[in-house]
This record gives C-alpha cells, structure tokens and sequence, in this order.
C-alpha cells in the first residue's frame, strides 16, 4: 500500500489510536481522487445509512440478504416466439395465428400484475432483468409477457427512482422474442385522471418504438368513448389492441342484472365493430366463477368464431385457477398467470397449475413443467427481497368474501392492509360491508382504477361519519362527499354504465358544471413541444420524448425524480437490499456498473454527526478509501 491512510495505516486499523492520532496524522485522510461514476451511488448508499430508506416502508420486515438464484440459461439466441409471427404478419396475422393455435395459450403476468398484486408493484429492474433471459428461453411459447402500464410506470418513478422507458428498453433486448404486453387504462393511460388526447396518442407511439407490442386497453366504467380513444392511440402507433372488458356482477346469477350476458355480448360486439385484434375480458377482482365462465366464454366463443379470446382474473376468492380452466375449456384463447411463488390470493392463478392441468389434453401449452418450477424459484427469491411491500404482512390467504364485495385485487389488500397495521383488524369487516353499501349508492359500478378508489373514498367516508346506505342517500344534500365522489358525478372520469345515479347527482352537486360526453373531448393538448424546454431548461439534457411523457402523466413526481436522481445518479446497478436499506457497517458487495465495469465496495464507517449536522460515511472502494459527507435530516 502506497498510501498510508485510513485504508493502510496497521495502528488505525488495529483501533488502538486515539483521537490525538488522528490529528497528527494528516495523511490518514489522503484519499485518491473520486472514480466519477461511483459518486453517486457511494453518495447514495452514506445517504440511506445516516438517512433511513429513500421509499417509504410500510412493514419492518427485512428484504432477504440474498439475491435469487437464477436458473441456468442455455447457451446460444433464444428461440423465437409469436413476436416473430407479430413483426412478420402484423397484428392482424398475429391474432390468427393465435386463434388458430392448438393448446391453450398464457401471458405471463408477473413483470406487471403479479409484483402490482402482491409487493405493491416495488419489484426493481435489476431484478427483472435477471430472470429475463431465462423467460426469453423458456416461455417462447407463451403468447405474451405483461411487463409494463398500469401501476408499474408511476411506482418505478415515485418509489424505485427508475425510469420506466428505460426498463422498457431493457427488458425488450433481453427477451427479444417474446410479445410484450402493457395495461393502458383507456384515456387515462397509466395514471387515474383523463389526459389530453394527444398525450395517449404520443404515450403509445413512444411505448411502441421502445418495444411495446399488445396494449390492453379498458376503461374503469367500460365508457365506450374512453375505450374507442385508447384503442385507436394503440391502433395507429401499430400496436396490436387488445380490448378489455371489465368483468363485475355475475353472469350466472339471474338476479345479478345490470351486468347481465347481454351486457357483456353487446359491449364485445361494439369493440369487435370497432376493430379490436382480440377480446380480453379484465376480472380485476376475481369474479367469475367456473359456471360464470363458461357461460360467457362460450356465449363470446359462438358469436365471434374467429375472435381471440384473452381472460384476466385474480385468484382472492380461491378459485381463480378452477375459473381460468373452465374459459380454457369454453373457448378462450389465452388466460393470465403468474409464476407459482407469485400466485395466489389477489395476484393470478399459478402458472405450473395451469400447466399441468392442461398437460397431456388438446389444451396443452407446450410449457416446460421444470422450467417452471425454477422460474418460481427465482421469484420466490425476488418477492423475499420485496417482503417490506408484501401484502402477505398483514393479509394470509385469500378470501371468498370478494364474491359478495367485488373490491378489486391491489385494493383489497390495501384496505386489508390499512386496517391490520392500525391494529383495527375488525375494521377490515366493517370497511369491506361500507364498500358494498357505497358501491349501491354510487350506483353499482364497475370497480377498478380509479372507480375502484371512488368507491373506497365513498366507503370510508360512510364509516368515519357512521351512515348506512340510506342515510347517505337521504341526506345527500346537505353532506359534503369526498372529492373524488363529487367529480365522478360531474363526469369528470366518464360516464357509467347505465348512467350517473339520480337523484344523488342533483343533490350532490347542485348547480355545479358536468360534463357530458367524453372528458377528453374538452381537455386542450398539451404542448409536448413546450414541456419538453421546460425539462431542457430546467433539467438540462435533451428532453427525450420519454422523460415528456413521464412528465405529462406525473409532472411533480417526475420532477422530484429528476432532482433525485442528478443528486444520486441512476441506482438500477445497486442490489434490492443495498438501495431499500443501505450495507451494513463491515459489509462487502458489488455493484456492476455496466458489463466489466464492477464496483467492489465495503461499507466501513459512519461517523457521528459534527456541528453542521453532516456526518461522514467512510467506504472502501475497490481497495481505496472513499469519504462522503451527508447531511443529516433525521
Ligand atoms: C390497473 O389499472 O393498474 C390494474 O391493474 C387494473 O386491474
């Protein structure tokens, strides 16, 4: 060792000097000049360290030390897949070839709502890229893998500090063969309020060049302008649609008539005239039964022979599993799973169950059963990272009370959540009967983002002021609703099936403005010229159309990103437990910075706090010392 610092210096290390030592001893804190692009992440790690987490956690649970292990890849390209057939026929000859397909086919949903369902959508980049590969060369067969939209773009900007487009990109060069799929909620795209169309045009033309390829498109009141707005923004950014009915009620039970068979037959043949490559039906709560599904598949399967069918569900109740073969059996064509250690509850039905159900029948899917079982390894591994997020924290097991309360999956288990870690478990109950109730006076809606949380509002506003059903009815006039409710009647998301309930509306919202029609339709552009030199300016950079697009759907979370991340540079290289909590004192680990560029780093010590309330973190960085000083906010 050349110098004798900190690092080097036996007498220091040994621990027998004193703080006179120190003084005398300037050369102790001679330190090599800083590698530039370790800064940052040594910045961030001395951050977390004196700090505490940069994402709020909701559950001390610690994130397992480990990363998983993943399965070995075979070596050589990945064989190809249906987006082979996608970049060769188009979606037009895609949808064919998945209608013509012998076996049932499944879209791997654990890259979006599976980590949505169960961690709160916290899984990280760093750890889907891991098992990419491995999908890339196990699952050429599935008809596609869910990966992106829905909650996953504002979590990874808000939460994990990641952009999102990037993942995107990632992602598609390491599973090359695979159709992605992405959830856009309608007009709505990715957040819970209407953008201005020209917004969800550009959001899927730029998710298309990145590598998007189907885009499920539904709207939480099944608002058909909204859903034609999504589909057509899809359409002409070339993306194969994929329109979704929203499931709620139960077709099976004759007393259930709002969302009867005929409701659901006739929506389907509005989307089939308006274009759509394939039909999805969305159970976003996990709905239908098995008798359920067979009614409605087979009765889609007879009126629209050549439609591909698509189904989504959740498994809270238990039978989601039991539900998604009976739609294999009617006639669907494609059912949604998650890997086995991710299954379950308000996530999907197992994949492995699936497969070996099917195995050996006319519906076989041509999956490995092995290579499932390692790709659940993985993930169990990835989940245990997550664990502060799980809602298995506080929620155990699934529950059939969602046929009687309809609350959609990531809803469920927050509500359950914010009931058990007040330690008011008994409050879950009289939160899940308030839903049912708000959900009646709110006129029997469809339930999923954001009408699901309009109903939770309305839900917890009947709880904290002690009404039932009829006295919120009753005295509509002269309470003062939750925001939310109060917009939905103006018309602010769209309009419901079957209309805005009257006489609540009038009520409610007296002389105030509604808008009819489709909500979009008033909303200006956006000058996506003028925001992307604001971002220039603001930011510096290029404004690449991606950041615009972050920024049109969450401009403050966007901004706060952009702040953060000119603070502690890109994080995706440092490992899930090292960026929720920071290394222990003594701990060494590695962080890859790109392929051959490896930062080995040891945490060493975080001093105490000097007068100007910073404290300094010494690290040792690939065998040298590296000192930081943090500002101490807690
Ligand atoms: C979302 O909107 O994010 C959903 O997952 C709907 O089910």
């Amino acid at each position: 060792p050349d110098l004798q610092n900190v690092l080097n210096n036996q007498q220091f290390l040994a621990g027998t000097v004193d703080t006179q030592f120190i003084g005398e001893n300037p050369a102790l804190f001679q330190l090599r000049p800083a590698q530039k692009r370790a800064q940052k992440p040594v910045h961030y790690l001395g951050h977390v360290m004196v700090n505490g987490p940069t994402t709020p956690i909701p559950v001390k649970a610690n994130p397992t030390p480990t990363d998983p292990i993943v399965p070995v890849v075979p070596i050589g390209p990945p064989p190809t897949g249906f987006r082979d057939i996608l970049l060769r026929e188009g979606p037009e000859g895609f949808a064919r070839a998945v209608r013509n397909h012998e076996g049932l086919l499944l879209m791997g949903a654990t890259f979006r709502d599976g980590h949505q369902s169960l961690p709160a959508t916290r899984v990280r980049t760093h750890d889907l890229k891991k098992i990419s590969p491995y999908v890339a060369h196990s699952f050429n067969k599935h008809f596609s893998i869910e990966n992106w939209g829905g909650a996953t773009i504002d979590v990874a900007v808000r939460f994990l500090y990641e952009c999102p487009w990037r993942r995107l990109q990632e992602l598609r060069e390491l599973a090359p063969d695979i159709p992605f799929q992405m959830l856009l909620r309608g007009a709505n795209a990715v957040g819970d309020t209407n953008y201005p169309d020209n917004v969800v045009f550009k959001f899927c033309e730029v998710a298309k060049a990145n590598g998007m390829d189907i885009f499920r498109v539904f709207d939480s009141r099944d608002y058909l302008p909204n859903l034609l707005l999504g589909m057509e923004a899809a359409g002409s950014a070339g993306g194969v649609v994929e329109a979704a009915i929203s499931y709620t009620g139960d077709v099976s039970d004759p007393s259930r008539t709002k969302y009867s068979l005929q409701y659901y037959l006739g929506l389907a043949e509005e989307l089939v005239r308006a274009g759509t490559h394939l039909l999805c039906i969305q159970d976003m709560a996990g709905l239908p039964k098995p008798t359920a599904c067979t009614m409605l598949v087979s009765s889609l399967r007879d009126r629209f022979p050549d439609l591909p069918l698509h189904i989504h569900t959740r498994d809270t109740s238990g039978a989601g599993g039991a539900a998604m073969l009976a739609c294999a059996h009617a006639g669907a064509d494609v059912v949604d799973v998650a890997a086995d250690s991710m299954s379950g509850m308000t996530s999907q039905p197992s994949m492995g169950a699936q497969v070996a159900c099917t195995r050996g029948t006319a519906l076989d899917t041509g999956v490995p059963l092995g290579r499932v079982f390692d790709y659940s390894d993985d993930w169990e591994g990835a989940r245990g990272l997550d664990a502060a997020f799980d809602c298995t924290g506080t929620l155990k097991s699934g529950n059939s009370d969602v046929y009687e309360n309809e609350i959609p999956g990531g809803q469920y288990t927050n509500l359950h959540f914010q009931a058990h870690s007040m330690g008011h478990g008994s409050k879950f109950k009289e939160g899940k009967k308030a839903y049912v109730e708000a959900n009646q006076v709110l006129g029997d809606l469809i339930k999923v983002t954001p009408s699901s949380e309009i109903v939770g509002d309305m839900a917890q506003f009947m709880v904290q002021n002690g009404l039932t059903r009829a006295e919120a009815e009753a005295q509509a006039e002269e309470l003062s609703f939750p925001r939310s409710v109060g917009e939905f009647l103006q018309g602010y998301i769209g309009n419901p099936r079957g209309g805005v309930p009257e006489p609540l509306r009038s009520k409610v919202l007296k002389d105030l403005p509604r808008v009819e029609g489709r909500p979009g339709a008033s909303l200006p552009p956006l000058d996506l010229q003028a925001l992307e030199e604001e971002l220039t300016e603001r930011h510096g950079g290029e404004g690449a159309p991606e950041d615009v697009l972050s920024a049109a759907a969450y401009p403050d979370v966007f901004a706060h990103f952009k702040d953060f991340t000119a603070t502690f540079g890109p994080l995706d290289s440092l490992n899930t437990h090292v960026f929720l909590q920071g290394p222990e004192i003594a701990e060494e680990f590695e962080v890859e910075l790109e392929r051959g560029k490896t930062l080995h780093i040891k945490a060493l010590a975080i001093s105490d706090r000097n007068r100007a309330g910073q404290r300094q973190g010494f690290f040792e960085l690939n065998g040298r010392l590296r000192a930081i000083l943090v500002k101490d906010t807690q």
